[in-house]
């Protein structure tokens, strides 16, 4: 070992694993009640640090966030050096450097780690680290970089303050491109973006402000000063719910998961008339736009799927303008894709569409395969990945009409306006917002594109949810054995039936997805097939209700 065993002996000592607690790396880190994670952080900056020397120094990041849930929760996880997240082979490791007790263990599975991964531990580390606006945030931060001082002097880091989740993964990539993705600084993220953006709206007509609701988080701040760089001439944003001051605000009644699960407004947003409205999440990672139906009067979602229906729509329209037709463009999408938008991308725009399993390390990997790969979940995270194969066309293509120079322009000015990392609420704000000034479309005239079938999400409390185990991008459960096939019965007598049941892999509970022909049959079958998960797995608690 090429550090000092009693400097983490001493270090850790601070931060002993809370007892009757074990941790798991899930979907997107560790996540928990902040008070309970200190001695994750600690650990996490063994694993971190292990993991950049392996990639021969190369920088590593740490983001400390819990997105969506609640202000008291908080949350972990490492940033691989392209920006993206984790490589799943670490992830065992990472959750037993979590339960570790002690230094001692601390060091035993560190050994492990190094010869699993064959490290030379004499390699250079370097750690970025950032965090949302949490309460529990600093001391998280403190956690970690002392152990990041324990490790020794071929360990340095740099602690970047709170920043939204896609900034953080533009940094690491930004520092492991030397510079090629661009300043790896929060301003240089905002030249990048706003550059990119005021290149794609010139020449248009400008469209009338948007309402943000940024779920009263990290997002606030930085999108004030994103829209104040990319100027209120090109860009007229009023932001609600911004208050980043009271902590017990953050993602309350707001924010967009509580827009797309409650299919509501949120607090502080009226859904004037013709009003346009759109919600970020807590890190600023995931992004839905919502607005009142003039006729009806309804509230209407545009949800992760609509956007990627959207930006493939432009997408494929730009590359065939450009004359870059060998390119191929695809679009990944996850079970909870609403069947309409899957009907939409595969008949109406003629794309190939993969589903994955639920995650967006499931999903980015997958989008890697095509030429320009367009990935989102419902929920709202999303991006669109660029090739080299596709980078390489850009640069070299030569245009042959002032048509194809334009729609090649747009497509390089597009690589820049895309986080190529991660999803970003930002970027794919300004991405949307450069697509409706194109076509000067209002959020309705967007919304036509096709109608969602209503669905529905019922959770069910489960005696153990390891029980439950998918195949098939989770559409299909193996386990328990025979729950499918009841499944199966119940969905046939449905029109337009479709239905899954997954364990979900961020809370102790069992997710029961629907869609049918209409809201009534629709209800039924999601709280039907709820009761019948929750009678053959042990629920506990409340027992869905039966609809009607
Ligand atoms: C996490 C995932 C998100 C996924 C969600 C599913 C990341 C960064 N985030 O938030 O992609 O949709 O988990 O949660 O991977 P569930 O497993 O509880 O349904
Ligand atoms: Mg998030």
């Amino acid at each position: 070992m090429s550090f000092d065993l009693s400097a983490l002996v001493t270090a850790s000592a601070q931060y002993p694993k809370p007892p009757n607690v074990t941790f798991t790396y899930g979907t997107a880190g560790f996540r928990l009640q902040g008070d309970l994670l200190p001695s994750v952080a600690f650990r996490v900056g063994v694993l971190a640090v292990l993991r950049s020397k392996k990639m021969d120094g190369r920088t590593i990041g740490v983001m400390l966030t819990a997105s969506h849930n609640p202000a008291r929760d908080n949350g972990l996880k490492v940033v691989d050096p392209r920006g993206e997240m984790l490589d799943t082979t670490w992830e065992p490791f990472a959750t037993r450097l979590a339960n570790a007790n002690d230094a001692t263990e601390i060091a035993s599975v560190m050994e492990e780690l190094r010869s699993a991964k064959t490290i030379d531990m004499s390699k250079p580390a370097h750690v970025v680290i950032g965090r949302d606006t949490r309460p529990t945030g600093p001391a998280l931060v403190k956690a970690l970089t002392d152990c990041l001082t324990a490790l020794g002097s071929t360990v340095t880091y740099q602690d970047y303050g709170v920043l939204t989740t896609p900034q953080l993964h533009y940094i690491v990539r930004c520092i492991n491109t030397h510079g090629a993705y661009g300043e790896p600084t929060e301003d240089g993220y905002y030249t990048k973006l706003a550059t990119a953006f005021r290149t794609l709206v010139s020449g248009h007509r400008r469209l009338s402000p948007l309402t943000v609701d940024c779920a009263n988080g990290v997002g606030a701040p930085k999108l004030r000063a994103l829209a104040e760089r990319i100027g209120e001439a090109n860009l007229a944003v009023e932001l609600v719910n911004d208050n980043i001051e009271a902590a017990d605000q953050l993602n309350y009644q707001c924010g967009a998961d509580f827009v797309k699960t409650q299919q509501n407004f949120s607090a502080n947003v009226e859904g004037r008339p013709l009003e346009r409205c759109c919600a970020l999440d807590g890190d600023a990672d995931r992004l839905v736009y919502f607005y009142r139906d003039e006729t009806d009067h309804a509230f209407k979602l545009l949800d992760g799927d609509k956007i990627s229906g959207l930006a493939a729509m432009f997408i494929t329209d730009l590359t065939r303008a450009a004359g870059l037709t060998d390119l191929n463009v695809g679009v990944v999408q996850t079970a909870y894709a609403n069947g309409s938008s899957t009907a939409y991308l595969k008949e109406v725009l003629q794309l190939p569409v993969a589903c994955v399993c639920t995650g967006v390390k499931h999903l980015h990997h997958e989008a890697e395969k095509f030429d320009i790969g367009v990935y989102f979940e419902a929920n709202g995270h999303g991006t669109v990945l660029f090739n080299h194969a596709a980078t390489q066309a850009l640069s070299k293509a030569q245009a042959r009409s002032p048509a194809q120079a334009e729609a090649l322009d747009q497509l390089r000015a597009l690589v820049d306006l895309v986080n190529q990392t991660v999803g970003d609420a930002f970027s794919d704000l300004l991405l949307v917002e450069v697509i409706l000034t194109h076509r000067q479309w209002s959020l309705s005239q967007w919304d036509h594109a096709y109608t969602d079938l209503p669905n529905r999400l019922v959770k069910v409390v489960v005696a153990d949810r390891t029980a439950f185990r998918t195949t098939n991008a989770d559409t299909q459960l193996v386990e328990p054995a025979g729950l499918q096939d009841k499944v199966n019965e119940l969905v046939a007598k449905y029109r337009g039936g479709r239905a899954f049941v997954r364990p979900s892999g961020t809370e102790d509970v069992v997710r029961v997805y629907a869609e049918a022909a209409n809201r009534h049959e629709c209800d039924q079958l999601a709280f039907k097939l709820g009761g019948l998960v929750f009678d053959l797995a042990g629920g506990k608690g409340e027992r869905p209700a039966e609809f009607l």
